[in-house]
């Protein structure tokens, strides 16, 4: 049976990759963050069979002791401070976990190796956030990086650390360059979810009105349980390396709110809207769209939902959710 270990396990990801993981047969091990994780229930009622270790990326010492009790054949580095905006607020901490966190990671895989390297796998959650000011479209794997954020920055380091230890020791370390991917378990904070969340509220009377910020920007949005898939087809490559996933497709916030309303009767939303400066960005990155060809090629890799569908399972969830709520 392989071992696998997740870190970021409570996160939208890691609750996608540990149901793959059990299915696929893998004894599945978790770095749960804090003595008293509220996501801890979500984590024990989607995949209970999931082993709970307690750490931080931030605590080196926690990911030696971890990875002697898990001795994983797989490592998915899924753990960060993973909300753009809320990186420059918290430019440190961020640096610390999304950036330094990586580093702490790789070196504690490294000791745990030692000489035998070759018997574990590594794979980092890397971003196109790091395309920031976007220096071609669509966004490929030999883009410049040019972060317009904190977090950008973070993920920029946590990347070419992951490079520097596939190339100075020979690691079988992967960087999964992911674009936007989102679900039903996508936090409240993201634009997508508040969106859907939203609009669920309004049909229900719930709620009047939505308050966003920069309605221009584009992404290129695809579906969580694809990218998690992704993931897993790197570590089973022969050789490691790095690759775009992303469905090559991108959309506007305008175009998100079209969806999202249009999945609950709503064709004009405009009456529902409102802008606030407070969700505006000091930087944005105005444009995401990759190219994930190279991942259609090597890995056999492509995304099974579509935008639309996409928003419309989101809308249908969230009404789900909060219909339950209320009665
Ligand atoms: P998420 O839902 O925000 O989950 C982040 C996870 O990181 C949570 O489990 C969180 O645990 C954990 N974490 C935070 N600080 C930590 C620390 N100090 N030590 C250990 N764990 C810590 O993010 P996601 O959407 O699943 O994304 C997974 C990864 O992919 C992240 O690295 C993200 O930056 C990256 N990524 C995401 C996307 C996307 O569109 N979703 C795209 C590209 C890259 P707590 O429960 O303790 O908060
Ligand atoms: O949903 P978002 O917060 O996601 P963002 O910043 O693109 O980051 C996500 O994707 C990255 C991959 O590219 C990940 F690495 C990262 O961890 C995260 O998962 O914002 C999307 C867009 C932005 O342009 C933002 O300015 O939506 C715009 N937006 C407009 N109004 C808003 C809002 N975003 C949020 N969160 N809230 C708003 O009210």
């Amino acid at each position: 049976m392989p071992r696998a270990l997740i870190t970021g396990i409570t996160g939208q990801d890691g609750l996608y990759l540990s149901e793959l993981l059990l299915s696929k047969g893998y004894e599945v091990f978790g770095l749960v963050r804090g003595q008293n994780n509220p996501k801890l229930d979500v984590l024990r009622r989607v995949a209970p069979e999931v082993q709970v270790l307690t750490g931080d990326l931030t605590d080196v010492s926690s990911l030696v002791r971890i990875l002697a009790v898990a001795q994983p054949d797989e490592i998915y580095n899924l753990g960060a401070v993973s909300f753009v905006a809320y990186s420059w607020e918290n430019a440190a901490l961020t640096t610390d976990v999304t950036g330094k966190g990586v580093l702490n990671m790789l070196e504690a895989t490294r000791l745990y190796a030692g000489d035998d390297i070759e018997k574990v796998r590594f794979y980092q959650a890397s971003s196109s956030e790091m395309f920031g000011k976007v220096q071609d479209v669509p966004q490929r794997e030999s883009t410049l990086l040019w972060p317009r954020s904190p977090y950008g920055v973070a993920k920029v380091f946590g990347h070419y650390m992951t490079i520097n230890y596939r190339e100075s020791y020979g690691m079988h370390a992967s960087s999964g360059i992911l674009f936007n991917h989102e679900s039903p378990r996508r936090g409240p904070e993201f634009v997508t979810r508040k969106v859907t969340m939203a609009v669920a509220r309004i049909k229900l009377g719930l709620q009047d009105s939505l308050t966003l910020g920069n309605l221009d920007a584009k992404r290129d949005w695809g579906f969580a349980g694809d990218y998690v898939e992704a993931m897993w087809r790197m570590l089973q490559q022969p050789v490691a390396d790095d690759y775009v996933i992303a469905t090559g497709e991108t959309h506007s916030i305008r175009d998100l709110l079209d969806a999202a309303f249009k999945a609950v009767g709503v064709d004009d939303w405009a009456r529902y809207v409102e802008q606030d400066p407070r969700f505006m960005r000091p930087a944005e990155v105005d444009l995401l769209v990759g190219d994930a060809s190279k991942a259609r090629e090597v890995l056999g890799w492509k995304p099974a939902v579509g935008f639309d569908e996409l928003i419309k399972l989101m809308v249908e969830a969230d009404l789900a959710e909060q219909s339950a709520l209320v009665h």
